[in-house]
This record gives C-alpha cells, sequence and structure tokens, in this order.
C-alpha cells in the first residue's frame, strides 16, 4: 500500500502565537480570519475584526510587519462599503473574512459581504495600490458566496477565480470556479470539490490560489459537525496549471486542526481558518496565518515542497 504523508506533521506553530488578540487593543472583541499578502517587503494582514460597541458587526484593518511576526494594526478601518448608493446601500455590512490578490501592481480585494433582504453574503471586488486608499469596483457574484478568492495571474488570456456557493442555512459549501476576461463579468462555471469524509463532510472554502511548478496550491477552510459543533480545519487542494478545474491532488489529512487551547477556546471554539497564506520560493516555506477560535491570529510554517508532495501522494 502506497505510504501517506499526514499533513499534519509538516507545519509548525509560532513558538509566539497568538500574535494578535483582542485583548492588546481597548474596545476590541475579536481579531481573526486574516489575509495576508506581501506589500513593498512587509507583510500585510487584511484583519478581520469586532468590537464591543458595534453589535457584532465587524470591519477590515490593515496591520503590518516587517518580520511577519510582530504586527501594527491601524486605528481605522480599510474596506469602508458605507456607501449611500444602489447597489451598496444593501450590502454594506459586516465586512470580514476578506481575500486579497496580488495581479501585477494591483492589490484586489474580494469582499463577502451582507445583503440584507437580498440574502448574503455577495462578493464585492475592490482594490488597492498602496494598502491606504481603497477603490470599490462592482459586486461580482449572487448569494451565497462567502471566500471567493482570484487566482494571481491570468491562465490563457483569462482571469480565474474561486467560488464557494451554498453555505449558511441554504446548503453545504462547495468549491467552483469561473473565469472572466475583465474581472467584473465572470462565467464558464465548472464544478472543482464537493465535500470529502476525513475533514470537510460539512462544507468548506478556498482562499486565493498559490502558484507553484506542479499546480496551483489552494489552502481550504474543511468543516467537519462531530457531537460537540463543528470543527474547521485547514487543508489543501492541488489544481492543474492549465485547467484548473481538474483537481490534480488534496491532502488526505488536514495541515492543521484546532488543538491548541488558542485554537480550541474563543469566541466561537474549535476553529482555525485562513483566509490565504504566503509563499516563499526562496526558502521554500509557506507561511499560514490563520484565525483561532474567531478571537485571535496565528500562524504556522512549513515546507512548501511539502505541502504539494501530500497533495500529490493523495492520488
Ligand atoms: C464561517 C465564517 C467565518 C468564521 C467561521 C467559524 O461561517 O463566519 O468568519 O470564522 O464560520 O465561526
Amino acid at each position: 500500500m502506497k505510504k501517506l504523508t499526514d499533513a499534519t506533521q509538516i507545519l509548525k506553530r509560532h513558538p509566539a502565537n497568538p500574535l494578535i488578540k483582542p485583548s492588546d487593543y481597548p474596545g476590541v472583541m475579536q481579531t481573526y480570519n486574516p489575509s495576508p499578502v506581501m506589500y513593498n517587503g512587509e507583510t500585510i494582514i487584511l484583519l478581520s475584526m469586532l468590537f464591543y460597541k458595534q453589535e457584532r458587526l465587524g470591519e477590515t484593518r490593515v496591520a503590518r510587519s516587517k518580520d511577519g511576526i510582530h504586527f501594527e494594526v491601524e486605528d481605522k478601518p480599510f474596506i469602508n462599503l458605507d456607501i449611500n448608493e444602489f447597489p451598496y446601500n444593501y450590502v454594506n455590512r459586516h465586512i470580514i473574512d476578506n481575500r486579497v490578490t496580488q495581479i501585477d501592481d494591483t492589490y484586489y480585494i474580494l469582499t463577502p459581504v451582507m445583503a440584507g433582504k437580498f440574502d448574503g453574503p455577495a462578493t464585492v471586488l475592490g482594490k488597492t495600490k498602496d494598502f491606504k486608499k481603497y477603490e470599490v469596483m462592482d459586486v461580482i457574484t449572487l448569494p451565497r458566496n462567502r471566500g471567493a478568492s482570484l487566482f494571481p495571474r491570468k491562465i490563457n488570456g483569462k482571469y480565474y477565480k474561486l467560488d464557494r456557493p451554498g453555505g449558511g442555512n441554504a446548503s453545504e459549501g462547495l468549491i467552483w470556479l469561473s473565469s472572466s476576461p475583465d474581472l467584473l463579468h465572470w462565467g464558464s462555471f465548472r464544478p472543482v470539490l464537493s465535500p470529502f469524509a476525513e475533514y470537510g463532510k460539512s462544507k468548506m472554502g478556498p482562499t486565493p490560489p498559490i502558484w507553484t511548478e506542479r499546480g496551483w496550491l489552494v489552502i481550504i477552510h474543511a468543516v467537519l459537525e462531530p457531537c460537540d459543533g463543528p470543527h474547521y480545519s485547514i487543508g489543501a487542494v492541488l489544481l492543474d496549471l492549465e485547467q484548473p478545474w481538474n483537481v490534480i491532488g488534496r491532502t488526505y489529512s488536514p495541515l492543521l486542526t484546532p488543538e491548541m487551547d488558542y485554537e480550541t477556546r474563543g469566541w466561537v471554539d474549535n476553529v482555525v481558518f485562513p483566509c490565504g497564506a504566503i509563499a516563499d520560493y526562496e526558502k521554500d516555506e509557506l507561511r499560514m496565518y490563520y484565525g483561532a477560535a474567531d478571537t485571535r491570529i496565528c500562524l504556522a510554517t512549513g515546507s512548501l515542497r511539502e505541502v504539494v508532495d501530500a497533495c500529490i501522494q493523495n492520488v
């Protein structure tokens, strides 16, 4: 029998975890689900934050770090969708769980936003070049679609994104793919992945794909529901470089599953949740920033090559 890598052995939690926690910021209730990206040699995280005074409405702030460990969190929201005109008057609530993707010199941000009486979340596309000014572009998915994620480069002349239709009370969360000539108009929808037994039986969601020579590496969250409620784990899927609807591998065990106190206990117990990861090709390192128990920000790192190996071995 083929020997499979146990993917839970690849990433190591950082000893300084949690890197960001609410008790460091007065009035802050939750700091979680980070979307990381490199900008001018610094690590930037789009941070999901909830405040005691805001009655459970979240906002997104920029956190910056020179070493990827010590972060400074800005004191004002970065993404502001408080736009009093159609359609944003329907979609301006609870700005969390962004996915950021650099394409050339622009950083595109997909934000799953609530859409009030028209259901939700739908996905707003915005962009920035400097993480100071945010510019909204359009609403690019129907509800329900939480976690839509852009690929960092075109494939055969087209932009691609992963979608996460379903979820909420409606149905399971699945992963689909769509393509576009201009980032605004999307079509050619293709199914990619449906829930799987080992650690993603209930639902799952994507993050922005990472290019590797052997395929697009997609870090996912995946949910199992044992009797003590949902457990959110982090896994990896590998997609064909030219035909990204083809799954060419997947880790059969999670990369991370809630184990440490800071992951098993918090506002929502038993959650490790990524909105992206950083690939350092020179160091052969995957830097996985993740939300722990919807309360704090943590980091786990390991070999990018080993993560891809683990995906490929499971076919
Ligand atoms: C998902 C999202 C995430 C959250 C997770 C666990 O549905 O709401 O923001 O981290 O649930 O609570």
